[in-house]
């Protein structure tokens, strides 16, 4: 029998009498780690001439093999014989009670993106959803965001290091829209939806966290123009605060999917230092607040979701659902929302069984 032959045997006898995983480690360790005798054997390849080591290396590289399976199928084993010892011992008691009060909540992020399926779906509207790993060309390309765009360095996108099976990019999205491009190209006009969901950007202080929840919707139809946007906006933003007195300002903006863009803002009073959202923000005491962006679908979005610009138009609005949350339901901090905290849960959270209905109030807590 060969010098490695030997070693194999007795290596491999070892490991098979591994009594337990460290036992096992410390033999992996001994044979294959960076001073184990395995690989100090390896290493004198290097120091053969050509032909020695044509001669030699094979015998030393099955060793190292064969050592190396017999290590992993002795771990497999061993990992194995303790989770049945684990399973053995732990029980759990089906027959306990439950407990007296319930322990979960619905957080409030997902309260609001059922309150707003709610009132779109009153309006029409679908919810639609998609990937949230997406590709340059959905999430920039398609909405008129090309290459060499500054709107893209602008979204501080999370990048993956490898690239589509098409070529292109992988990114987490910066925003629903691309949900729109893909509902129109597999859908077709007319489109009548909002795209709820996370989107995620390389940002994070007190307002801004990497990912939050955005809601976007799309109306694409013949002779849609700003009217029925700012309708929209406004019937929606009462049905949600639970307000006729919502009074909207529309202001020029620029989006580079939108032609033209408006940034909406909301009035609002200031009654004992807190805001109030209602009246003109132009009034004695009232002010202000950007709340949404939208605008008039820029034709070249249009086109490049596979419909004609000449017969189609629509508009496209933009809000934060998080913020949408913490201006109907007092939060002050936005990180909270994401921290899993139980005493936050169980203040703000929901009960399952406040479904909101627009019969009930899309409000309604218990
Ligand atoms: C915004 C503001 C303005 C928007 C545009 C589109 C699409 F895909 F139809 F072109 N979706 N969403 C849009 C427009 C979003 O967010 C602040």
């Amino acid at each position: 029998m060969s010098e490695h032959e030997q070693t194999a045997q007795e290596a491999l006898s070892r490991i098979a009498a591994a009594e337990d995983l460290t036992a096992l480690e410390a033999l992996r360790v001994e044979y294959l780690g960076k001073q184990g005798s395995i690989s100090a054997l390896l290493k004198t390849l290097g120091k053969m001439s050509p032909e020695e080591r044509q001669e030699k290396a094979p015998a030393i590289q099955a060793l190292r093999q064969s050592v190396a399976d017999a290590t992993a199928e002795r771990k497999d084993a061993l990992e194995a014989a303790e989770l049945e010892a684990r399973l053995a011992t732990e029980t759990l008691d089906l027959t306990l009670p439950a407990p007296a009060a319930p322990q979960g909540s619905v957080h409030p992020v997902s309260q609001v993106m059922d309150e707003l399926a709610e009132i779109f779906a009153d309006l029409g509207f679908a919810v639609a959803t998609g990937p949230e790993i997406e590709d340059d060309w959905y999430n920039f390309t398609a909405l008129n965001m090309p290459e060499s765009h500054p709107a893209r360095a602008m979204h501080d996108t999370f990048y993956f290091p490898d690239t589509a099976p098409k070529g292109g990019k992988m990114l987490l999205r910066t925003h629903t829209s691309p949900v729109q491009v893909r509902t129109m190209l597999a859908e077709g006009s007319p489109v009548r939806i909002i795209a709820p969901g996370r989107v995620y950007r390389s940002d994070s202080d007190a307002t801004h966290t990497p990912m939050f929840h955005q809601v976007e919707g799309l109306v694409i139809d013949k002779g849609i123009h700003l009217g029925h946007l700012k309708w929209t906006l406004e019937t929606f933003l009462r049905a949600f605060f639970e307000t006729e007195d919502i009074v909207l300002r529309l202001r020029p903006s620029y989006f580079p999917f939108t032609e033209p863009s408006v940034e909406v803002d909301v009035g609002f009073a200031i009654e004992n230092g807190k805001r109030i959202l209602g009246g003109s923000g132009d009034a004695p005491d009232h002010g202000w607040m950007e709340l949404l962006g939208s605008g008039m679908v820029n034709r070249r979005v249009i086109e490049m979701s596979g419909l004609d610009p000449d017969e189609w138009q629509g508009f496209a609005f933009g809000v934060g659902v998080d913020r949408l949350a913490m201006l109907k339901y007092g939060m002050d901090d936005l990180r909270a929302f994401f921290d899993g905290d139980t005493r936050w849960l169980s203040h703000y959270g929901f009960s399952p069984f406040d479904q909101p209905t627009l019969s009930a109030g899309v409000g309604a807590r218990a």
